[in-house]
């Protein structure tokens, strides 16, 4: 585990600091447009496309509804739009996640991811099609389709279901979303950070010298394998929490 140092702020600093903090997010909070945008969007550019059997091409990278608008991928929840050429923007959440999506306060939706399995839960919406679930686990769990988010490679799988729409395919061996293009090794989400959620995963993607990698995402040294030199070069890299 990295070293961690505290430093124990005098009074006067503390107060100098909360008084920053607090007119700083005033600030933010007259300046935030409708929803929070924490991020831009983090999508690799030549992986922005899943297919839908009804709707055909989904662009998750698009500048639309809004110029910079596209998808922004944290390690346990969603937010921004998905762009659909036939039925227009789909709100994943406004990046105030993991989201309640709770019925009684439409609000609330948004597409979570739960950090332990990868398991997407929680919906979408789509401005003409309505509700998109993302909770795939009781009709595809048993042949392992359920929405997910690969953490090994950075990309999403399995198959999420409108109700207007059918089945939005994850899946697809060639035209799948993914981050990047430029993701740090071990950097879950692509989102620049190597925090604690990204070195939990760490210990079981080692494999050893020389025995090949089922995690690529963390062989910093791309010699096929994930041992102790790729968690040397991974330490170095590590920003905090
Ligand atoms: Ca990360
Ligand atoms: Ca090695
Ligand atoms: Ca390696």
């Amino acid at each position: 585990m990295p070293q961690l140092h505290i430093w124990i702020k005098p009074r006067a600093v503390i107060d100098e600091l909360d008084m920053k903090i607090a007119l700083l997010s005033t600030i933010a909070i007259l300046i935030a447009p409708t929803g929070l945008r924490l991020a831009p969007p983090n999508i690799d550019p030549i992986h922005k496309f899943a297919w839908s059997e009804n709707i055909g091409w989904t662009n998750w990278l698009s500048d639309a509804p809004n110029p910079g608008d596209g998808v922004i991928v944290s390690p346990d929840f969603l937010a921004g739009f998905i762009w659909a050429e036939n039925i227009g923007w789909i709100n994943l959440g406004n990046g105030g996640g993991p989201y309640d999506n709770d019925p009684q306060a439409s609000s609330t939706f948004g597409v979570n991811i739960n950090f332990l399995t990868g398991d997407m839960f929680g919906k979408a919406w789509g401005e003409n099609i309505g509700w998109i679930n993302f909770d795939t686990r009781a009709t595809q769990g048993a042949t392992s389709q359920q929405a997910r988010f690969d953490y090994c490679e950075n990309r999403f799988r399995g198959y999420a279901w409108g109700e207007n729409i059918g089945w939005v395919n994850l899946d697809d061996a060639m035209n799948f979303v993914a981050m990047g293009p430029n993701c740090q090794p071990g950097d879950i989400a692509c989102d620049g950070l190597i925090g604690l959620l990204d070195y939990s995963k760490f210990p079981a993607a080692i494999t050893g010298p020389d025995q090949s990698a089922s995690c690529p995402l963390y062989d910093a040294n791309s010699d096929g394998d994930v041992d102790l030199r790729d968690f040397a070069e991974f330490q170095a890299v590590f920003t905090g929490p």
